[in-house]
């Protein structure tokens, strides 16, 4: 994985201390940060009109990056160097998921493809470890240098946070869980007058 620059890393934890999260130590298993009740957040800064994700990007990363909350920033560097944060945006993962769609699109997109030639390398006398690896070499093929989110993209599917980060950032994510328990309430109590009906 390619190495932060230090200015990254510094942004990086500012924002952690501007919404109360918890930073990872181990940066190797690459969440972010946490918060009190260990959800997971992945978080990104930018001066740019998009953020950078990561080297090498294939389905591994989708699937780590489906089951995370992203915080998306962006801001400039006055003349003393000092970064300002400009909008800050929060994202859970189906707000990403149209994006996360296209990545996967292109990541499996020569899947039948090599499926064919696996098929034929297996009744031609290529065996299985042989066959592994021309598969590695072909995923390695396809996976993508540091996909870009563009800022539109963030500022059209996120949600703002403003006034103080980690209050609002807090308020929007009990917000959800309350919509989706919501939800799954009245999926349940549908439920019930089918069950009710059924008995009747
Ligand atoms: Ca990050």
């Amino acid at each position: 994985m390619a190495k932060k620059k230090p200015q990254d890393n510094e942004r990086e934890r500012t924002l952690i201390q501007l919404c109360g999260l918890i930073g990872s130590n181990d940066n190797r298993i690459g969440t972010d940060a946490k918060d009190e009740d260990s959800r997971e957040y992945e978080l990104k800064t930018t001066t740019k009109s998009g953020v950078s994700t990561a080297r090498d990007v294939g389905l591994n990363h989708l699937a780590k990056w489906r089951r995370l909350i992203w915080i998306c920033s962006r801001g400039h560097y006055d003349e003393y160097d000092t970064f300002h944060f400009g909008t800050t945006f929060l994202l859970f993962p189906e707000d990403l998921e149209p994006w996360f769609t296209e990545i996967e699109a292109k990541v499996t997109a020569n899947d039948a493809l090599v499926g064919r030639v696996v098929d034929l390398l297996a009744n031609n006398g290529f065996n299985q470890q042989e066959i592994e690896t021309l598969q590695y070499v072909f995923q390695r093929g396809v996976l993508l240098n540091d996909p870009n989110i563009p800022w539109s993209f963030i500022e059209a599917n996120g949600k703002e946070l403003t006034g103080d980060y980690a209050q609002a950032l807090r308020k929007i994510v009990a917000n959800r869980e309350s919509s989706q328990s919501s939800t799954h309430q009245v999926q349940q109590a549908s439920l019930n007058v089918l069950f009710e009906e059924a008995q009747a």
